[in-house]
């Protein structure tokens, strides 16, 4: 019965199950390849892994690791591997009965491994695409290798019963095997450029996060909250905000993973000399440190792009006094590792905030998300103008000849930082018991700082209720109003005024060209 041509097929026990394998393996490398570029460090099958550490009960879990040692996990991803490796198999044999058999067998799996990313600490929706992707891949991958197969049986079996078209349509059910022997090398390449791909921008970035572990900076110090900055209104956000909630704004796609030993700045343009600053110049100066709070252009009212912590690095004037600023600039143009760029207002680089190259976030190094190891941070500027993460370049110009990222696409070039205020609690449609009821949120005001905050309630007269006081005038303060209220809905509205006697703008604004306006408010109900 078998023919030359086929035979070398034929010896593939099965076909069918070979399929499936292909299918399964080329899922999940594509998924795992979207988890890498998207950083989601818990990649489906590690998500199972972790998944099944998570569920196995303390002691079965301790007795393992004891036997296989420190290479528990290794081994468990090789051995859910072996396993779906099983199932892959027979999902091929399930393709030659029903086509939804198969893709049944895939949901499941899919969906063991959606709950299992779900359970991992942090995650957020984004996680669950690489199983959704991979889910998607199995299923075409699969239907695009048993296509042939099929197409050789039924040759065969219309070879069987009529035996006068046996040499032609044998001939055909030959040339289907041959073109699933394609497909499944096409796709095993495939498989193994993806899963090696997904290693290297995991790889690369677990070297960094090493590094960055294992760094201590010297003269870093971890932040100390005076008390006096709360109000101690349960809701409201904390003054400090951990490096983890801080709110995240870039457009890099695959973030800049840079060991500090190959990382420095250049700094140019229009300078006395040029500087190159590497990592262990800019530890070698002093550290400054402060409270400054970040906040995006694009925060709307009430919105929560904004994060205060505790920045240290280098101060940024004495670097430029260095490389001598001609005084006939206006503009610093800020370039990052992955091309982003901005124009910033030179004075602001060189006046007495304390603008600074920082390395720290809260007393640890700065986290590869938030611009590791170095990034600026200028108080009282938007970030889009200002606070440049993974910084490698700065170019002392006149705004006249530049146009960078965010001025190209519409929004202004100076960039301060507008007053603003939020309400926190009650939170949005909340239940209160009525009589006496505390709000609080926060206000800012960066680099003028605010003196006072006025609620209204149900648009009656403006009452000033009171602030936190953490001596800073970089960061926000925290506030509260004790008002009572009558059963029923209510709206409160917030308005502060810095210390320059400025009040906060009432005119509801968009977030383009230059920051949001208006005041924010919060219904809530009394009963
Ligand atoms: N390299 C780089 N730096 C950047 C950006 C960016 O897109 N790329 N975005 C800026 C913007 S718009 C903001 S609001 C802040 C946000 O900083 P964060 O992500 O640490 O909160 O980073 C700024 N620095
Ligand atoms: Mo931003």
């Amino acid at each position: 019965m078998a023919t030359r041509q086929n035979g070398a097929v034929r010896t593939l026990r099965s076909p069918w199950s070979l399929a499936g394998i292909i299918a399964g393996l080329g899922g999940i490398a594509l998924s795992y390849l979207v988890a890498s570029v998207m950083e989601i460090k818990a990649s489906p099958v590690v998500a199972i892994a972790q998944g099944v550490i998570r569920i196995t009960p303390g002691a079965i879990a301790e007795f393992l690791i004891s036997i296989v040692g420190t290479l528990d996990k290794p081994l468990l991803v090789v051995g859910i591997l072996v396993v779906v490796t099983g199932i892959f198999a027979w999902t091929g044999h399930l393709a030659r009965r029903a086509w939804w058999a198969p893709a049944l067998v895939f949901a499941v799996l899919a969906g063991i491994a959606g709950v299992a990313v779900a359970a991992e600490p942090g995650t957020t929706l984004t996680a669950g695409l690489p199983v959704v992707i991979g889910f998607v891949a199995w299923v075409v991958l699969l239907s695009a290798l048993t296509e042939p197969l099929e197409r050789a049986e039924l040759a065969e079996q219309e070879a069987e019963a009529d035996r006068d078209r046996r040499t032609p349509t044998l001939g055909s059910a030959a040339q289907s095997r041959r073109a699933f022997v394609l497909r499944a090398a096409m796709i095993g390449a495939a498989t193994v450029v993806a899963g090696s791909a997904a290693r290297l921008i995991g790889g690369g970035r677990r070297a960094v996060e090493e590094s960055r572990r294992l760094l201590r900076l010297e003269g870093v110090s971890a932040p100390v909250v005076p008390d006096t900055a709360r109000v101690g209104v349960e809701g409201v956000a904390p003054w400090l905000t951990g490096a983890d909630d801080f709110y995240r704004i870039d457009t890099s796609l695959v973030v800049p993973v840079i060991n500090p030993s190959e990382w420095q700045l250049r700094i140019h343009g229009m300078v006395d000399r040029e500087i190159i600053v590497t990592y262990d110049d800019l530890m070698a100066r002093e550290t400054i440190e402060g409270f400054v709070t970040l906040c995006c252009v694009s925060n709307p009212v009430g919105g929560d792009l904004i994060g205060n912590a505790w920045w240290s690095g280098a101060k940024l004037s004495d670097l430029l006094a260095e490389a001598g600023v001609s005084p006939d600039a206006d503009a610093v143009l800020q370039t990052s590792d992955d091309g982003w760029n901005c124009g910033t207002p030179l004075a602001a680089l060189t006046d007495d905030r304390n603008a600074m190259l920082a390395v720290a976030m809260n007393g640890k190094p700065l986290p590869i998300e938030h611009g590791f190891p170095v990034r600026s941070v200028v108080p009282g500027l938007y970030g889009y103008v200002s606070g440049t993460k993974w910084v490698v370049d700065m170019e002392v110009t006149r705004f006249d000849k530049i146009d960078a990222y965010w001025t190209q696409r519409g929004w202004g070039e100076l960039g301060p930082i507008k007053i603003g205020s939020r309400v926190d609690v009650p939170r949005s449609g909340e239940n209160v018991e009525a009589g006496a009821v505390s709000l609080g949120g926060v206000a800012w005001a960066q680099h003028t700082g605010i003196a006072k905050i006025e609620v209204s309630v149900d648009g009656g007269d403006w009452q000033e209720g009171t602030i936190g006081d953490a001596g800073v005038i970089d960061a926000w303060v925290q506030w509260r109003a004790d008002i009572t209220v009558e059963p029923g809905d209510h709206l409160v509205r917030v308005r502060a005024t810095d210390l320059a006697g400025v009040l906060q703008d009432p005119v509801e604004r968009d977030v383009l060209p230059d920051g949001a306006t208006g005041y924010a408010e919060r219904d809530f109900t009394a009963t």
